[in-house]
């Protein structure tokens, strides 16, 4: 687990202060409530029982203290093979390789928390507040949801607007996402755009106001952790879902349960977990982690480590053209044929066309390219790729979307490390 040193003083600390709170945050999530006390009634012996092998400085540890080997397993039960970036708040990203299917399994869609989730969420008492400039303030259950507006089921792309930071140099704080923070599940739920026009949509609304029962890692409770908006009419289209289902099941706690907003091609900071309400404001929407430089670019190219004046970031919206390989892996051994496949996707557009190259992008040979299944779904792609004599190749993958613009092989550096669409590069010994 990649802690700093900051990081893992602040982890102590926590546990030493209070550790039934410290084991609660660890082991008893919502998914999993036999967890609650563990550490209580775990012991050394267990403890390294569970690690493999004995810890020789377990005297310099707090009391209560979870090894990070076994936090990784815990904070993400539920989920499948995900790399913990970061455990307070918890993020976890995918490896491209555990990408492959068509549809995201739960297990592996990704987690990026900006606080600490809610615990013990009872979906039946649930309910979601839609207020600001509407003609009729509402306050709806999921049962109501269900029954008031047409349920649909989508298969939606979500990408964090950091995804690819860590290929930043000079370096971008905050989780080093290398590409995996990006995923296409299907979700189940009725559009925003049918529930805010049954609110009644005043003509005054520029912009929408999300707010979720997350609460701030401060522990203060006046403070939001996170609370995005997108411009009305980007709202108010269609394949905007405000989801109770995720792949057919409930949510997983960690991605929204029991309720959360779906914003497909857009910075997936915009699709709110455990929604509570969602506001209509006259102005752009000002709550946290919408200004100064958080999810905004510098409005024009700027230089590696370039200072740019705050006033010059803009508001990033649609999410740029990018693809991935997940087959093969990075690093696999290949017969002499083999095929390589992956997704592609540009926010609010399409892709028309994706390429590889295994000679370092000499030549490229166009891939054979699925429509997306619904507006807002990523697309499968697939090649079959003859390698000439054995040795190293690398397999790179570009898309090209519906307005002509391609995936570029470098990008512009920005301060906060958003919108890396590099090309994917994947290395495979074939013999
Ligand atoms: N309430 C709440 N909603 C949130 C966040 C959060 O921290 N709190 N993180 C956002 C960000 S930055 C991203 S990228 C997506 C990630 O969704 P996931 O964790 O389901 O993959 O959720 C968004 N919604
Ligand atoms: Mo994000």
């Amino acid at each position: 687990m990649a802690l700093d040193e900051d990081k893992k003083r602040s982890v102590q600390e926590f546990f030493a202060d209070d550790p039934e709170k410290a084991d609660k945050e660890f082991f008893g999530r919502v998914a999993n409530p036999d967890r609650r006390g563990f550490l209580k009634r775990t012991g050394l012996a267990t403890m390294a029982a569970m690690v493999g092998t004995s810890i020789p400085f377990h005297r310099n540890m707090p009391i209560g203290f979870v090894p990070a080997a076994m936090a990784q397993e815990n904070v993400l039960f539920g989920k499948d093979g995900l790399t913990l970036l970061n455990d307070r708040p918890v993020n976890a990203e995918t490896p491209p390789e555990l990408l492959d299917d068509a549809i995201t399994p739960t297990s592996r869609h990704f987690i990026r928390n900006n606080g600490i989730p809610p615990e013990d969420v009872d979906p039946a008492t649930w309910t979601l507040t839609i207020d600001g400039f509407v003609d009729t303030p509402l306050e709806l259950t999921i049962a109501d949801m269900r029954e008031q507006f047409e349920v649909v089921t989508m298969a939606l792309t979500l990408e964090c607007g950091g995804n690819g930071r860590g290929f930043f140099n000079p370096p971008a704080k905050g989780n080093q996402w290398t590409y995996g923070a990006v995923a296409c599940s299907e979700w189940t739920g009725v559009r925003l755009k049918d529930v805010l026009e049954k609110a009644g949509v005043q003509s005054n609304v520029v912009y929408t106001a999300h707010y979720g029962a997350d609460g701030h890692l401060s522990g203060d409770p006046d403070k939001l952790p996170i609370s995005r908006g997108v411009p009305i009419a980007k709202a108010m289209t269609d394949n905007i879902l405000i989801a109770f289902e995720m792949n057919g099941d409930a949510l997983h706690p960690m991605n929204g349960a029991p309720l959360r907003l779906v914003v497909p091609g857009w910075p997936a900071s915009t699709g709110h977990k455990w929604l509570t309400r969602i506001e209509l404001r006259d102005q752009v929407h000002d709550g946290p982690k919408m200004t100064g430089t958080a999810y905004r670019v510098p409005a024009y190219p700027v230089s590696a480590g370039q200072d740019v004046p705050k006033e010059d970031f803009v508001i990033i919206e649609r999410m740029p053209v990018k693809s991935l390989v997940t087959f093969p892996a990075n690093g696999a051994e290949s017969g002499m044929e083999t095929e390589v496949r992956g997704h592609a996707w540009s926010g609010d557009r399409t892709v028309s066309k994706v390429e590889i190259s295994t000679d370092f992008g000499s030549t490229w040979m166009d891939a054979e390219l699925d429509a997306p299944v619904n507006d807002g779904a990523w697309q499968n792609w697939r090649a079959n790729v003859t390698f000439p004599q054995a040795g190293y190749y690398e397999v790179w993958a570009r898309a090209t979307d519906s307005e002509g613009t391609m995936q570029p092989f470098a990008i512009d550096w920005n301060p906060k490390g958003y919108l890396n669409n590099t090309m994917h590069r994947v290395g495979v010994r074939a013999s």
